[in-house]
């Protein structure tokens, strides 16, 4: 059972705690809408600070609901839909990041004056550590994971998280507190955050995603841009467009890039007939002794040299790192090379910008597994030029969009078993069979890790 004796000591953080959120414990009373992992992360960290709060989710069974037995009070839950009088004498809300500020109910409650707060406006107001926030399109993920495991070499006392693995609040409320905190952050979540105090972050890129609850890229692109709202050092991706100019004058910049720019912190160039990595006019390390594989990779590298440096973490220690560091599963992950074919899961990859770097990453004919949810993107322009495609085969919910869009695919009507076996059908020796959907696997998995190991294990079977 959670007490709630220690609500003041807890309050007394580097930013100020709850009342900087204007959450008073004995006063306030907090909506958690979606029961999910981060809506039990904030009711948890909510009730053990003496903050009274009751969960609404319109699943009759929502996935945490077994779990709020472990707090030790009954908390009141309106489940299986719920109506406005869930917000009678309420202050604030919190929204899982799923489910969009735009649903009936989420905007009742902000016409009736409810306060909107995030699990992370939370975490930023209650951490005890220095904060390292990483959003954008793509890469966010091996960021997070390479920049933990660069500070923890380093000897930092060091925690990751957020839209990756362990929810942020979480995070806070383990036995050892740490010194440094990893966060990826996604658009859902930055686009509800009003207080966002990073010591450094990063927009890594931009490409479309989500456009089905932002709309459109400017907008998504503002709402990416919010995680500088309050930071000390920023870290800039010169070769994006829409990134290259987010800087504001009064920040501290440090830039990357693997394009020819002026003046870049972190960079690439030609030395001796071999690419290396270099921190302003010194050669640091060859860039093929990075372990990860793909321009991608590197210039996700340049952007962790950039944070883990603002961070003060030792070059050498970052260079050992990269040397070692293999990347994480379900991201252009080998997983078998039956008969001369190498199969390869790239489930991770969930918009077409992933998808295009991943086929750009290839120098072999490839047979290219695309489907599974509607976004909202475009994928015409999903296979870059110069690729070499033997098929493309469209499944899932978006499948017969796919087959629609992008030249010589097939849609193959089926579960993912289906498509594996028209696949093996189709791919000659030296081939590569690529699991890169750049969609959501929500039609047919729970999701991405469930279609990935799923995509293997057929894959092996294949033999
Ligand atoms: N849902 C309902 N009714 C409700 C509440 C939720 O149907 O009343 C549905 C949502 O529509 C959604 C699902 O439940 O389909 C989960 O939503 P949630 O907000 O409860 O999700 P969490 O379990 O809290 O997980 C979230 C992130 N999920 C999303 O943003 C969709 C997780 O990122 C993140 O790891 C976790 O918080 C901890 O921070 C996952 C993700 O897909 C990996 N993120 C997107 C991405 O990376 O592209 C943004
Ligand atoms: P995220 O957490 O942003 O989804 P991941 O590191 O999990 O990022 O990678 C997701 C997908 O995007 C994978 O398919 C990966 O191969 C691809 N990817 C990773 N980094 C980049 C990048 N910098 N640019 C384009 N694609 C990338």
């Amino acid at each position: 059972m959670i007490e709630a004796d220690n609500t003041q000591a807890l309050q007394k953080t580097v930013h100020g705690g709850l009342s900087v959120l204007e959450i008073i414990p004995g006063e306030s009373v907090v909506v958690v809408i979606g029961l999910g992992l981060t809506g039990f992360s904030v009711v948890r960290f909510l009730v053990s600070r003496g903050v009274e709060v009751t969960v609404a989710d319109d699943r009759e069974h929502p996935p945490y609901l077994g779990r709020l037995n472990e707090l030790g009070q009954d908390i009141p839950r309106a489940l299986g839909g719920y109506d406005a009088q869930v917000f009678n004498g309420t202050t604030h809300l919190v929204v899982s990041p799923g489910v969009s500020l735009e649903t009936r109910e989420v905007r009742r409650a902000l016409d009736l004056g409810l306060q909107l707060v995030s699990d992370i406006d939370l975490f930023m107001s209650s951490t005890p550590g220095k904060v390292i926030g990483i959003t954008g399109s793509n890469g966010k993920s091996t960021v997070t994971t390479l920049l933990g495991v660069m500070a923890q070499k380093d000897g930092r006392r060091v925690k990751v998280g957020g839209n990756l693995g362990v929810p942020a609040l979480d995070l806070l409320d383990q036995d050892e507190p740490a010194d440094l905190y990893v966060l990826e952050l996604s658009s859902f979540q930055l686009e509800r955050s009003s207080f966002l105090h990073t010591d450094t972050a990063t927009v890594l890129n931009i490409s479309p995603d989500h456009m089905d609850r932002h709309g459109d890229l400017e907008t998504y692109a503002r709402v990416k841009q919010r995680i500088f709202s309050k930071c000390g050092v920023i870290v800039i991706n010169q070769d994006d467009p829409l990134v290259a100019s987010m800087g504001r004058e009064d920040q501290e910049v440090l830039r990357f890039g693997l394009k020819e720019h002026q003046q870049l912190d972190f960079s690439v160039e030609q030395r001796d007939g071999a690419e290396w990595i270099m921190y302003r006019k010194d050669p640091q390390m060859p860039a093929d002794s990075v372990r990860m594989t793909g321009r991608h990779n590197l210039s996700n590298t340049l952007a962790a040299l950039a944070l883990g440096h603002a961070a003060g973490l030792s070059m050498e220690t970052m260079l050992e790192v990269l040397r070692v560091f293999p990347g994480l599963p379900h991201r252009m992950q080998s997983v078998a090379t039956i008969d001369g074919v190498d199969w390869v899961n790239d489930s991770k990859a969930t918009n077409v910008a992933a998808t295009r770097s991943a086929l750009m990453s290839l120098d072999r004919p490839v047979v290219l597994l695309l489907g599974g949810t509607d976004k909202g993107e475009d994928f015409s322009r999903l296979v870059p030029d110069g690729a070499q495609m033997r098929s493309v085969l469209a499944y899932g919910a978006v499948g017969p969009r796919v087959a629609n869009e992008v030249q010589g695919s097939e849609f193959v009507v089926g579960g993912l078993d289906v498509v594996v076996q028209r696949a093996a059908e189709a791919a000659r020796p030296g081939d590569v069979v690529l699991l890169s959907p750049a969609c959501s696997s929500f039609d047919m998995f729970e999701n991405y890790e469930q279609r990935g190991r799923r995509f293997s294990a057929l894959a092996r079977e294949s033999a």
